[in-house]
């Protein structure tokens, strides 16, 4: 046992040094499956090892240790791993600035984050340490993806990737800028090549489904998830051509609204859907439109709001109910590849198609007229209506309403041959490919005769090279021709030299941890089910789409093939609010703005703490105040935490960012605020050595709860209600900085309480010894020390969370107020079990009452048990 040296003053470097080095001498955060115990996994997204840690991270992780010391403190068996997402692009940018090699300058990275992360006192199993990058992690992935293959979840097929003419590569999304390449500056072009995806929309239904059970998830995050996935219901209805077309008699479309079938007065195909090829043969203009269209990429997103272009094909369809003929447009805001890449527009009900009618002077109809009592507001010559209603101008549906016509309508075309019920995802297999260097080596070869087979598994890792010259260009796989080169079964071969998504990596890690070391499988099922799922992750919710989609179907595929039983990854998650912090900037005489860090700015406050003047410190001068934003480097206002551990400690920056606000919601960083958090401790170590003194003089009595008095039984009230509320906030509710005031206000309460008498030492320390340990999970390094100095033992088997004494909650006095039509006129403390008619009359007989009901008749007398009785009197 190492019993710290104390000094009077608070000394955060010096004891945060010691625990830490104490915690690794005895592995104290080392996880052993035990099936004797209650498990708990907590999981803090892994970080990309980008250099440095930020507020971001640290607030984050924080999070993360609270709970986790907040479980073990409660006897569950916890794991809390650490690792790294250490793929990516921004390694290979580095790599090319810094003239070295992404493997060195990540593993740097790593390094230096890794002693930033043991310096926040974070307790992490170590040994569960996985990096992405390492081919002891990526080999697994690579099998999997084979075993995927072979199941018929993964094909090759063509797909658009930015292609810089100039510099002959592809780029990926964040290396091109205003739709030029970073480094060539020449405009990107969208070009076609084979890339492998796996089959997600397999898996569709079963995403959207279990999101149901997910009930410990934010609403917010299900809610993008299932928007995300964008499960339809409609028809995919047939139009015949007027005449045959690429050998076409007819063509789909996929549609919602079956009801608005009749206002169709125009069809429009995407402008790579073959119908429009072949028109373009014959159509210059057309041909141009197509091609302009195939070199704009267009995110779906903004499907919506962007210009509406088309160019009419000059050819027609039929029109399946009315036998009308409608002409057949190609426009940009049509899909290929969702539903049938064909639209049937209806201009009177479909916003999109209305400003496309409206511009080229396409006629519009209405068909749909709002229900009686909807109260909707319809005019067809302002813009579409797109509600649903009673149909009109629909010869033998008119007065259905939409969801009539949708059935009628399904069930006429269907047994005309004309049409069927279907339903549609918007959610899309996952690309996988990247013609990136640094990631995991996709492992399939290329064969002669152009068909692709799987890297046999014996095969298997496919290494990537680490020690690369990258020229800024080309992968350094892709540029030596030797590294594809291989054979299968005695024919020549060329490995595949694109590389994984980086999701990919983070998909499975947080199964990886369960057993991290095991060069032998990809998982161990028995360890995989005995931590997972993760019963807290916590995390950005930049993530709340992909990573966790992904991760969510790998896990289901990790299921199908039996290396874990249950379905979703996740049982409970938390998605940290963003950090937030001062900007001030100055614009030049060109209007450009420069922004300064806040540690360059002098600021001046009023009484309110709003800022009244910012100059910057090397100039004296005036700064713009931008306000609080996101700290980010075009806003220059990021705070280094270092700097802050430096001054203050890890402790102080663990209590400010846990208890500056909720941890779903913006934290504003406030260095004032910090101070505070700074002085609290100060306090609290004062506290315990002020009362550690005075124990000294007289010796420690035993607390003996029947001998308190009122003022003692008060106080110990306060303690065990404090324990109450902070076990609900930390553990049900998640609002540790609300656990943080009430623990703060414990401590106003123990400084002034009386600390002299016997009881009321004992009775101190039990104040003391539950603050130090409800604090434990926020500020560890500070109550490790106090607790050993207060306990005399060992600190880490003895911090078990305070016990709550239900009978200490009893109050067995309570303090009345009595009114006299509806006036203070006094105030009594009664027995709190005493019966209202007893309450009642004492009330009455008040001397201080009497006064005021002498001469006037009782009428009422109303009693709230425990607050107050009024009497009406007159
Ligand atoms: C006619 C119609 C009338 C439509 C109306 C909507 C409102 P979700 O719910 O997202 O599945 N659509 C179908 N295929 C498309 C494609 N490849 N590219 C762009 N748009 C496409 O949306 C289905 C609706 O999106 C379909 O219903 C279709 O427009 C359009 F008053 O058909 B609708």
């Amino acid at each position: 046992m190492s019993v710290f040296s104390i000094k009077n003053q608070y000394d955060p470097q010096q004891i945060e040094k010691q625990v830490q080095a104490y915690w690794d001498e005895n592995n104290v955060f080392s996880a052993v499956e035990d099936d004797s115990k209650e498990k708990f996994y907590c999981l803090s997204m892994f970080p990309y090892p980008s250099g440095r840690l930020h507020m971001g991270h640290v607030r984050n992780y924080t999070i993360g240790d609270v709970i986790s010391r907040f479980q073990r403190m409660q006897g569950k068996n916890v794991l809390q791993p650490m690792g790294w997402d250490a793929f990516g692009l921004p390694a290979e940018n580095a790599a090319i600035n810094n003239k070295t090699a992404p493997a060195k300058w990540t593993y740097s990275n790593i390094e230096y984050m890794k002693q930033q992360l043991r310096s926040l006192g974070f307790g992490y199993d170590w040994d569960r340490e996985v990096a992405t990058c390492k081919q002891d992690y990526y080999r697994w992935e690579q099998w999997f993806f084979t075993r995927l293959y072979e199941k018929g979840l993964v094909y090759k097929k063509n797909a658009t990737v930015n292609w810089d003419p100039v510099d002959h590569t592809v780029l990926a999304n964040e290396q091109v800028i205003d739709g030029k390449g970073w480094r060539s500056g020449a405009v990107v072009e969208q070009k076609e090549i084979p890339q492998w995806f796996i089959k997600i929309t397999d898996y569709a239904e079963e995403l959207l489904h279990d999101l149901e059970q997910l009930d410990e998830w934010p609403d917010q995050v299900r809610a993008m998830q299932r928007n995300w996935i964008g499960r339809s219901e409609g028809i995919e209805i047939t139009f015949k051509l007027q005449s045959q077309v690429a050998g076409l008699k007819q063509f789909d479309v996929y549609t919602t609204r079956p009801d608005t079938l009749l206002g169709v007065t125009y069809v429009a195909v995407a402008a790579t859907h073959s119908i429009a090829l072949e028109a373009a043969e014959n159509s210059p203009e057309l041909a141009a439109f197509i091609e302009e269209c195939k070199n704009t990429k267009v995110a779906e997103a903004e499907l919506a709001t962007m210009d509406k272009k088309g160019c009419a094909t000059g050819l027609y369809a039929i029109h399946p109910i009315s036998g009308n003929k409608v002409p057949i447009w190609a426009a940009n805001f049509v899909l290929m590849d969702y539903g049938s890449g064909a639209v049937m527009a209806v201009p009177g009900h479909d916003q999109r198609d209305y400003e496309f009618a409206n511009k080229y002077d396409l006629p519009i109809l209405q068909v749909i007229k709002p229900a009686e009592d909807a109260n909707l507001a319809c005019d067809i010559s302002e813009q579409a209506f797109t509600d649903k209603g009673i149909l009109i101008n629909s010869g033998q549906f008119d007065g259905l309403t939409s969801q009539q016509a949708f059935d009628k309508l399904a069930q006429e075309l269907e047994t005309q041959g004309k049409g069927k019920r279907k339903v549609n995802y918007r959610l899309r297999d996952w690309g996988v490919s990247r013609q990136r260097y640094w990631g995991t080596p996709i492992p399939m070869l290329n064969l002669a005769d152009g068909s692709s087979v799987a890297v046999p598994e014996d095969e298997l890792p496919v290494v990537l090279p680490e020690d690369v010259t990258m020229d800024g260009v080309t992968s350094p796989i892709k540029a030596d021709p030797e590294w594809a080169k291989t054979t299968f079964n005695g024919q020549e071969a060329l490995r595949e030299t694109d590389t994984f998504d980086t999701f990919m990596e983070s998909s499975w890690y947080y199964a990886r941890y369960t057993c991290a070391q095991n060069d032998q499988a990809m998982l161990d099922p028995k360890q995989a089910n005995y931590w997972l799922p993760v019963d807290q992750y916590v995390g950005g919710i930049e993530h709340a789409i992909l990573h966790l989609l992904y991760s969510r179907f790998f896990h289901k595929l990790l299921r199908d093939e039996g290396l874990v039983s249950s379905s979703e990854p996740y049982k409970r998650l938390l998605c940290q609010g963003m950090v937030l912090a001062e900007s001030y900037y100055r614009k030049d005489a060109s209007g450009k703005e420069h922004w300064y860090s806040p540690a360059d700015v002098e600021i001046e406050k009023d009484e309110k703490g709003k800022i009244t003047k910012a100059v910057l410190a090397k100039d004296g001068q005036p700064v713009e105040i931008g306000g609080m934003t996101k700290m980010s480097k075009s806003k220059n206002n990021g705070i280094d935490p270092q700097q802050v551990i430096n001054v203050y400690g890890a402790d102080t920056i663990r209590l400010f960012t846990i208890f500056a606000a909720p941890p779903e919601q913006t934290l504003e960083w406030i260095d004032s605020g910090v101070e505070g958090a700074n002085r609290f401790l100060k306090r609290l170590w004062k506290l315990v050595q002020d009362h550690v003194e005075s124990i000294e003089s007289s010796d420690l009595q035993e607390l003996d709860v029947s001998s308190l008095n009122g003022n003692q039984k008060a106080l110990r009230r306060e303690i065990h209600k404090t324990i109450a509320k902070v076990t609900d906030d930390i553990g049900r509710r998640q609002t540790f900085n609300t656990a943080i005031a009430a623990i703060m206000e414990l401590l106003n309460r123990l400084q002034k309480a009386p600390h002299t008498g016997q009881q009321d030492q004992a009775l101190m320390r039990e104040g003391i010894n539950a603050m130090v340990l409800m604090l434990n999970p926020i500020t560890p390094h500070i109550c490790h020390v106090i607790w050993q100095q207060l306990s005399g033992t060992d600190a880490t088997g003895t911090m078990d969370w305070p016990k709550l004494d239900e009978s200490a909650l009893v109050e067995d006095e309570k303090l009345l107020v009595i009114q006299v039509n509806g006036k203070v006129r006094a105030k009594i403390t009664i027995a709190a079990d005493l019966d209202a008619e007893k309450v009642k009359q004492l009330a009455v007989n008040q001397n201080n009452v009497t006064q005021f009901t002498e001469g006037k008749t009782i009428r009422k007398i109303i009693y709230v048990p425990g607050k107050l009785v009024n009497i009406v009197a007159n």
